[in-house]
């Protein structure tokens, strides 16, 4: 893939591309399969282009590029190696229009979130990797009157990255930043739906001085993977997908004791209560609903209402909903995009069908839009449905498209049990202008990450991720080192060794 070194977009909606490859040990490579797969454009349903499909034999050279790679990128001072994936976040950077009508091209996603979202909140992650990674450091400790320990904080080797289709290049960042910066080096697999930013940014990488086999993209299904997870060269594994595919991720590393870290789905709770600032939530919630079509795992699309102000607040909601601009994601104006695929739209579709044959009263949306320039693409009018039962399926259940379901309750101790009834733990948040309350359910709503008054906002020095079904581990922050490092403790005793015999 050849990028242009201009700025102008140099992909629009009806773009093809040629074949692609693999990227291993710092070079575009053909893979030795005879396998290829087609990443399809979801607004239109029209192939972009045919992508190689990596072979056992690919997977091997992917991981030994790696491993080959791996004791001098660690040795590489860490200042070095910051100043390495600064100088490639100002590329991206540089290049963020052309990447973010590529990444919309590939999933969909309205140019108006790539712009501003998608490579941005990649980039301030790599940025605050390069920035902390000289100061990584150990711990010593003084053990009078002879000895005294030294902790070294080392990587772990070659890591692995196995990407959802929702956010292709920032998920590739959100795991490469951290693992590189502390010293490992990456095969990273892009989802089968979304090949094509990660192999842009293995171009940028390298232009940017990433060494040949520091970070390696490999392409291919579930069974590309199954041969990640089960490799013995690879030390540890990152998934971001959905909680089934945890598990089995987790059961295939757990053959050779590999480090995981999981990102996994969730169907989080907004909670609004009678005195909060009632058009602040309701932006809450179509943030929380309708960003990138519904496809964001972190999303609150659980929205429980006080019962006192749930007229007031469809009141204010339905028109907003209804004004939002579904159409071409290639369109400035446009606000929801198709889905990433005909499978997932069928997916979110029948949870529609699902909601309209329910006891739940239907607000507005959840129709195929009438637009006839939308025919051929994964359309669906954002969705929301009142009076909503916590046992219906889709209430249940991650729908990952644009439903909103709205559920009323009376008290904090009603909702809070309500909103904690579920396996997944991703997100939650809590409108409400009295603090010692939201501050109350914040520390009893079982999330990894709770807003008040706020949702969706990620700054890239505080941890996120999931607790119960919704993943294990975090990215981003500090807290990532802890995935990306172990620690060795060196002993020295400056005396004589007593011993007891
Ligand atoms: O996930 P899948 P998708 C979740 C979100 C949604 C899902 C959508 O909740 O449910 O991801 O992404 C590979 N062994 N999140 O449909 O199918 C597969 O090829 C090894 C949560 O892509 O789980 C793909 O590359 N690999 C997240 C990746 O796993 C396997 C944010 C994910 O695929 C595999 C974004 C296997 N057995 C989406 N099966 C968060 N929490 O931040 C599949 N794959």
């Amino acid at each position: 893939m050849s990028f242009s070194t201009s700025t102008t977009p140099k992909y629009g909606p009806d773009s093809v591309l040629p074949k692609q490859k693999l990227f291993i040990n710092g070079h575009f490579v053909d893979a030795t399969s005879d396998d290829a797969f087609d990443t399809i454009n979801p607004a239109t349903n029209k192939t972009i282009c045919s992508v190689q499909q990596a072979s056992q034999q690919d997977i091997d050279k992917a991981v030994s590029a790696a491993r080959d790679a791996f004791p001098a990128w660690a040795a590489t001072p860490a200042r070095e190696r910051g100043t390495i994936l600064r100088r490639a976040a100002k590329i991206l950077l540089a290049r963020n229009e052309e990447l973010a009508a590529l990444e919309t091209l590939d999933t969909g996603k309205a140019i108006s979130e790539t712009q501003t979202v998608d490579i941005i909140t990649g980039v301030e992650v790599l940025e605050y990797y390069a920035g902390i990674a000289p100061t990584l450091h150990g711990d010593y400790f003084d053990h009078p009157p002879t000895a005294f320990s030294i902790i070294h904080r080392e990587p772990l080797g070659v890591c692995a990255g196995i990407g959802a289709w929702n956010y292709p290049i920032q998920i590739a960042m959100w795991k490469s930043a951290p693992a590189l910066a502390c010293g490992n080096t990456m095969v990273f697999k892009p989802a089968e739906l979304t090949p094509l930013s990660a192999l842009a940014l293995a171009d940028i990488y390298c232009e940017a001085g990433v060494p040949n086999g520091v970070f390696n993209v490999v392409q291919g299904d579930a069974r590309i993977g199954r041969m990640l997870s089960l490799h013995p060269g690879i030390d540890k594994v990152s998934l971001t997908g959905e909680a089934g595919t945890g598990k089995k991720v987790m059961a295939d590393a757990a053959t050779t004791l590999k480090h995981v870290t999981f990102e996994l789905g969730g169907k989080s709770p907004l909670l609004i209560f009678a005195d909060a600032d009632i058009e602040s939530a309701v932006s809450a919630a179509l943030v929380a609903n309708f960003f990138s079509t519904g496809q964001v795992c972190s999303n609150g699309t659980r929205v429980f209402v006080e019962r006192s102000v749930i007229d007031e607040f469809i009141t204010r909601l339905r028109p907003r909903v209804e004004a939002m601009r579904v159409g071409c994601p290639f369109d400035p104006q446009t606000q929801v995009g198709p889905l990433v695929s005909t499978k997932h739209w069928q997916k979110v579709m029948s949870y529609m069908d699902d909601a309209f044959a329910s006891a739940a009263t239907h607000v507005t949306g959840g129709q195929r839009p009438t637009d006839s320039s939308l025919t051929a693409g994964n359309y669906v009018l954002p969705a929301v449905f009142a009076d909503c039962d916590d046992n219906m399926r889709f209430v249940r259940e991650e729908v990952f498209g644009p439903l909103m379901s709205i559920l009323t309750f009376d008290n904090e101790e009603e909702v809070l049990a309500r909103a904690n009834a579920t396996d997944y733990g991703l997100a939650a948040a809590v409108f409400s202008r009295d603090f010692s309350r939201a501050h109350r359910l914040a520390q009893r709503l079982q999330a990894g990450t709770v807003w008040i008054n706020d949702y969706n906002t990620l700054p890239p020095e505080v941890p996120f991720g999931g607790v119960k079904g919704s993943g294990i581990g975090r990215e981003n922050g500090l807290q990532a080192v802890e995935h990306y490092t172990q620690t060795k403790t060196v002993y020295a005793n400056t005396g004589d060794f007593k011993g007891c015999y």
